[in-house]
């Protein structure tokens, strides 16, 4: 009998990893699609690169306890919508809002949150288009919606958002309150450099 419960908790996890995996192989798709059809026009594509992740079973189970949510695989999929994730790195600002708006006119798409962190940087300087859309994904006999969480960054966001990400998990200790300032001046640097690269592109008419 708790072989046989294993194996049905066993297989409902792979169902739902299955769904997360096609989600972000849809998306990708469009985003290389799109990327293709600037490449074949001569045009620069808006996308320099693109990377995806799937949640791992200890952040997933960290987040929903820090959330105050059952742990369980149907509050994962209720309550957690960046267990697929997608990160689109761009070369300037203006490509990120190019692509977020290629991608919202596609019509199976949904668009479900957005968060604009470049209008509204965090307070702590980090900066990225954050969008949760909505996926069908066509199995044999139904349909199933899936979330996906999209990243869209410039490299010169990356840069900053990956260093920080390894600076805050790398030490154990609370980062201090100088540090943080320091590294919030080095977003601001960062920005002040993404406009001034911009403001280049569409002097040289790379950029409209
Ligand atoms: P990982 O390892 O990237 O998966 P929450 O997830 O609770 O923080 P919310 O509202 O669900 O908040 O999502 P939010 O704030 O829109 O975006 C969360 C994700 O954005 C994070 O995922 C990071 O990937 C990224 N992010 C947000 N703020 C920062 C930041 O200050 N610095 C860096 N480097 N990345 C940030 P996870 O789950 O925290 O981590």
């Amino acid at each position: 009998h708790d072989a046989e419960k294993l194996m049905e908790s066993a297989m409902q996890l792979q169902q739902i990893m299955l769904l997360y995996e096609a989600g972000i192989r849809e998306i990708k798709t469009k985003l290389d699609i799109l990327s293709d059809e600037s490449n074949i026009s001569g045009k620069p594509s808006p996308i320099d690169s693109i990377k995806s992740r799937i949640k791992s079973p200890r952040s997933i189970i960290k987040k929903l306890k820090r959330r105050g949510f059952p742990i369980s695989l149907q509050s994962m999929m209720d309550n957690l919508n960046d267990i697929g994730g997608i990160r689109v790195i761009c070369p300037f600002i203006q490509d990120i809002y190019t692509v977020a708006d290629m991608l919202m006119r596609q019509s199976d798409l949904t668009l479900i949150e957005k968060k604009d962190y470049i209008a509204n940087p965090k307070p702590n300087g980090y900066r990225s288009l954050h969008l949760i859309l909505e996926v069908p994904i066509f199995l044999s006999e139904t349909t199933k919606p899936v979330r996906i969480e999209l990243q869209l960054r410039t490299i010169a966001m990356d840069f900053w958002a990956s260093l920080e990400h390894q600076l805050r998990y790398k030490s154990d200790v609370q980062v201090p309150p100088h540090i943080s300032d320091d590294l919030k001046e080095c977003a601001d640097v960062i920005a002040a450099t993404d406009e001034e690269m911009q403001r280049i592109a569409k002097e040289l008419h790379v950029l409209r």
